[in-house]
């Protein structure tokens, strides 16, 4: 391809008259906005380790009173994006949140969809529209766009877990706000017993139009079913599930996709390079992760992320199983028509 004029190939008075007039030539800018081939994310490889996060955040919990905080959280910025502005990939926001026994963290509702991936502690719920969700580690709790969500703890140890939204997306489009409530009445608990094993209750009434039937996805019945995955001759390929709304198999959320991967002792998984960038956390054993040119040890509670097209190796060096959680933006760019894959190199 052609390289292209500079803006100091043009005279710094025309330059200055376009400025006046509120506008740029795009030719010194156009391969930066139209990157030859493939483009150039600022999203950098990166890894935060728990035993780093932990202690900070146990701090956090002596700093700032949860009514000084609302939500007390610490973001896992991505350095290539700038750490203020908070994003792990262009799309993707990770942050670790604490509550302490007895704390509760007011009920309020948001544009950007959010998750939460339970990370150690019992004890803790968030209740999303009136259903009490228990919080146990490994669980995925959703409270997407515009539904109500607060987060108690009954318990007598400090909770964390790990919330994935697509904020960095809804804020860019300027469309992020919140709004804040009263204590939610409880109505009822997370509904899962309705979505076991493709038996679902037969429907005599009109379903709830929230579009988001489950609400809290058990780790228990997650590995219960990667377990039995990779015990399965049949099954090729490594043993992956993906977290769907069981009434129409459809991504659980509009924006990111949710997943689990286990890995046996000594397995490698090559994922094929795709234009979504990912987010990987350990929720149970141990994992080496090749992305790109940088190469990564996580231990459980562990987190990395990786720009689109990355070519991504995952190891695992254990003697026990490794399960992987992966958040991905996947979903947005099908919608948009952006989703593509390439081969290895
Ligand atoms: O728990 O509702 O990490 O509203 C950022 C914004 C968590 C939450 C975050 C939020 C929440």
């Amino acid at each position: 391809m052609e390289q292209l004029a500079t803006l100091e190939d043009l005279p710094k008075e025309y330059v200055s008259t376009l400025t006046q007039s509120n506008l740029v030539p795009l030719w010194p800018s156009l391969r930066n906005v139209l990157p030859p081939n493939q483009p150039i994310p600022q999203t950098q490889a990166t890894a935060w380790h728990f035993k780093d996060i932990k202690p900070l955040l146990l701090q956090a919990g002596e700093l700032t009173p949860i009514e000084k905080a609302e939500r007390r959280v610490l973001v896992l910025a991505n350095p290539g994006h700038g750490l203020e502005n908070m994003k792990a990939t262009s799309s993707i926001y990770l942050g670790m949140q604490l509550l302490l026994p007895n704390e509760w963290a007011p009920s309020h509702r948001h544009t950007p969809n959010a998750v939460r991936l339970i990370v150690e502690g019992t004890g803790a719920y968030t209740t999303v529209e009136g259903q009490k969700c228990t919080m146990e580690h490994g669980d995925l709790i959703l409270t997407p766009s515009g539904l109500w969500h607060e987060h108690g703890h009954d318990g007598d140890e400090p909770v964390i877990w790990l919330d994935v939204l697509d904020l960095p997306l809804v804020y860019y489009m300027e469309a992020s706000f919140v709004e804040g409530g009263d204590v939610q009445e409880v109505k009822g608990t997370d509904r899962g017993h309705r979505y076991a094993k493709g038996i679902v209750p037969t429907v005599h009434f009109v379903r709830e139009n929230s579009g988001y039937p489950l609400l809290r996805y058990s780790w228990k019945d997650a590995k219960q079913v990667l377990d039995a995955l990779a015990a399965d001759a049949a099954h090729q390929g490594p043993a992956q599930i993906s977290y769907v709304n069981p009434e129409t198999g459809e991504d659980c959320q509009k924006i990111i996709g949710y997943s689990a991967i286990r890995l046996a002792p000594k397995e490698v998984v090559q994922l094929e390079r795709r234009s979504a960038a990912q987010v990987f956390h350990v929720i149970e054993g141990q994992m080496h992760i090749d992305i790109n040119a940088n190469t990564y040890e996580l231990s459980r509670s562990d987190t990395a992320c990786a720009p689109c097209f990355a070519q991504i190796d995952l190891i695992n060096n254990g003697d026990e199983p490794a399960y992987i959680f992966v958040a991905d933006e996947a979903p947005l760019q099908k919608k948009l028509g952006l989703y593509s894959t390439r081969a290895r190199i």
